[in-house]
């Protein structure tokens, strides 16, 4: 009787549809294929896998279950699609150019708090100084709320000593806009990498949308970060209206004096969400990505 092939776990590095890269606990990469129709695999997950006949190809068989999972809802269809698995640090990119969408930024910084990943916001191409004024003031804002602003440029490599600590022994992943720079800042942290960049349109100033699929990257001296294609909208999958606020803490911690425990902030009476934007001290821009989120949510 033949034997039983050894069945071992394995991380996903990159992943298309039912095929991809996996690492080896050996740290080997393996080229995989998905056995079976339902499984679906992205990149962060560990599988248990087997080679297959000719010891060339891994067969994914399972899937452990995931500590988290960046989940967004396709746009027109119902359900939610799974995106990256297993994350600890979410890296929200921007930039001067193209436009920043900042209500797309807020969105990003919900998912991640609404999975317990740390976050991060870097602000790429600081080198366009003429954009200088405009950015730091969106930044402080945001630092004001507790989240860390790094400053960066992946042309002059400003702010990658701090970007590169940020990242250490964490599972990162870089999001944000096509155009932004996020493959631009991976071939900086990871020498050889060699990620194609593409321009930003100049008709139109926006990204080409040049990365098309996810990929992991190991770091030098611990950590690993996700390359990740460039949105132009990122809807999040969540379940309930009542979990967005938890995913903006300051208007989670604005709502401490509401008169209804389970206060929306909208039209109720005696709330103190309303009242700190009215005196300024949360933010209206804020206030205004809570409520079109809560809208989007709630259908
Ligand atoms: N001036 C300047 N340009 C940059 C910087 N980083 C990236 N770029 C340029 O911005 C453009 C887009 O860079 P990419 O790295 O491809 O952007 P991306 O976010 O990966 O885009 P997608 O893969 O489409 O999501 C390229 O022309 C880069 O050369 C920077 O720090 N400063
Ligand atoms: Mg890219
Ligand atoms: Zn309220």
């Amino acid at each position: 009787m033949a034997d039983q092939p050894v069945t071992e776990t394995g991380l996903v590095v990159a992943a298309h549809s039912r095929r991809g890269k996996l690492e080896t606990k050996s740290g080997e990469q393996l080229p995989y294929l998905i056995q079976g129709r339902r499984l679906r695999v992205v990149c962060g997950d560990i599988v248990d896998w087997t080679l297959d006949d000719q010891g060339t190809l891994a067969i994914v068989t399972g899937i452990a279950p995931r500590a988290n999972a960046l989940e967004r809802q396709p746009a027109g269809r119902p359900g939610s699609e799974v995106l990256a698995a297993n994350l600890s640090l979410m890296v929200v990119v921007c930039a001067p150019r193209p436009e920043p969408d900042w209500f797309l930024v807020d969105r990003y910084l919900c998912t991640g708090e609404l999975m317990g990943c740390r976050l991060l916001l870097a602000s790429n191409k600081a080198d366009l100084v003429e954009h200088e004024h405009k950015q730091t003031t969106m930044l402080r804002d945001y630092e004001r709320i507790g989240y860390t602003c790094l400053s960066v440029s992946a042309q002059t490599s400003q702010g990658m000593d701090a970007l590169h600590d940020a990242l250490q022994e964490q599972t990162g992943i870089l999001v944000g806009q096509s155009g932004v720079g996020k493959s631009s800042l991976i071939n900086c942290l990871v020498p050889g990498a060699d990620i194609t960049v593409g321009a930003i349109s100049a008709s139109i100033q926006e990204g080409t949308h040049t990365t098309t699929a996810s990929a992991m990257h190991d770091l030098q001296d611990g950590g690993r970060l996700i390359d990740t294609p460039g949105v132009r909208d990122f809807i999040p999958a969540i379940p309930q209206a009542q979990s967005v606020q938890a995913g903006f803490p300051d208007i989670h911690s604005a709502a401490n004096q509401c008169r209804f425990s389970n206060c929306l902030h909208l039209r109720e009476p005696d709330c103190s969400v309303k009242l700190a934007v009215q005196n300024g001290t949360l933010s209206q821009r804020r206030y205004e990505s809570y409520k079109r989120l809560l809208h989007t949510v709630t259908g």
